[in-house]
């Protein structure tokens, strides 16, 4: 498992221990750089890998895409390079890549059938991640077609949930909204502000859907996993199928979290993409699908947020 300390590969630990996979291996950064090529390769070698969740990538909300793709770009290439080919090296049997929507073109048809990749120009806000992620799925893609190697892809829509990022320069909107409106509510603030003009369309997954979602794909028999896929488009889209406006979000947000102020919104801040809604018959049609709803899901993870409250505030 890389990238277990992040909400992504936290949730996948979880579900992975809660359906009897006693043995999964995972290391600290500290002991384990994967943007490092010869730590990588000395791990695969050393260690009985049979098989890998690449979670573990640099990610962050609009402002941080927009403001640092250099990093973007650069961390999240070099970890899924190195994690890649040093599982193939080592003989691993199936290694599952997690992208992101933001691969698609920036006016892609919506909902975005797997098959839009590679169709038009992409959003320039996170342009930069969105070309690693195309990256990932295609070396995934080469390896299976030149070496034959079970390396799947799937691509989540926005993802929510405990273990979030609560920053807000470097997070992505529902936690921003959770915090912006809980601090309002704490310090009797009676407005809020929303960046962006509200909006934008945005589908949110809860990380406990995700995680079952690629336990459920790397569960699938190699023969349903290659017959769902084409060898150039052979990556899944993992969603719910609904989307939400933003500032449809922020109402939603300050309902659960009972702020009755105003909501503004801040023109200066980016839009990004107009809208992101994948299309899931492909992963529905392997027989998975979302099961929880967005007000359940915003209200667990507000929850979680209230819990860890002082972690978040110092961080
Ligand atoms: O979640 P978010 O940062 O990422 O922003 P993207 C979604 C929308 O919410 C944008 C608006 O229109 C933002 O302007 N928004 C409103 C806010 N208030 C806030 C706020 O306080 N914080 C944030 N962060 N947004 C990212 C990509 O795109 O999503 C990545 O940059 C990746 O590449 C990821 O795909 C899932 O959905 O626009």
């Amino acid at each position: 498992m890389a990238g277990h300390h992040g909400m992504v590969g936290s949730a996948l630990v979880r579900a992975l221990q809660g359906r009897g996979d006693p043995h999964v291996i995972t290391r600290d950064r500290s002991a384990l750089d994967l943007t490092r090529q010869s730590e990588v390769e000395r791990f695969f070698a050393a260690e009985r890998i049979d098989t890998v969740y690449l979670a573990a990538a640099r990610v962050g909300g609009i402002k941080a895409n927009n403001e640092q793709p250099a990093d973007f770009i650069r961390d999240n290439l070099q970890i899924q390079t190195n994690v890649i080919h040093a599982a193939f090296c080592s003989g691993v049997s199936r290694l599952l890549f997690l992208g992101s929507s933001c691969i698609y073109p920036r006016l892609a048809e919506q909902p975005m059938s797997e098959e839009a990749l590679m169709t038009g120009p992409l959003e320039g806000t996170n342009e930069a991640y969105a070309v690693a992620k195309i990256a990932g799925i295609k070396m995934c893609e080469s390896y299976r077609r030149q070496h034959g190697a079970d390396f799947r892809s799937v691509m989540p829509t926005n993802l929510y949930g405990p273990q979030d990022n609560f920053d807000l320069e470097s997070s992505h909107v529902l936690p921003a909204l959770l915090r912006k409106f809980h601090q309002a509510v704490l310090a009797g603030d009676g407005v809020v502000q929303v960046w962006g003009s509200g909006r934008p369309r945005r589908e949110f997954l809860h990380v406990d859907d995700m995680a079952a979602a690629c336990c459920h794909v790397m569960e699938l028999p190699p023969g349903d996993y290659w017959a769902a896929v084409s060898d150039r488009c052979s990556h899944i889209n993992v969603g719910t199928g609904e989307d939400i406006s933003i500032a449809e979000l922020a109402g939603l947000i300050a309902e659960i979290i009972g702020f009755r102020g105003a909501i503004e919104f801040d023109a200066t801040m980016p839009d990004g993409t107009p809208r992101k809604l994948l299309d899931v018959s492909r992963l529905r049609g392997l027989g998975w699908e979302a099961h929880i709803g967005l007000r359940e899901g915003i209200s667990r993870t507000y929850g979680w947020m209230t819990e860890h409250w002082e972690n978040i505030v110092v961080a």
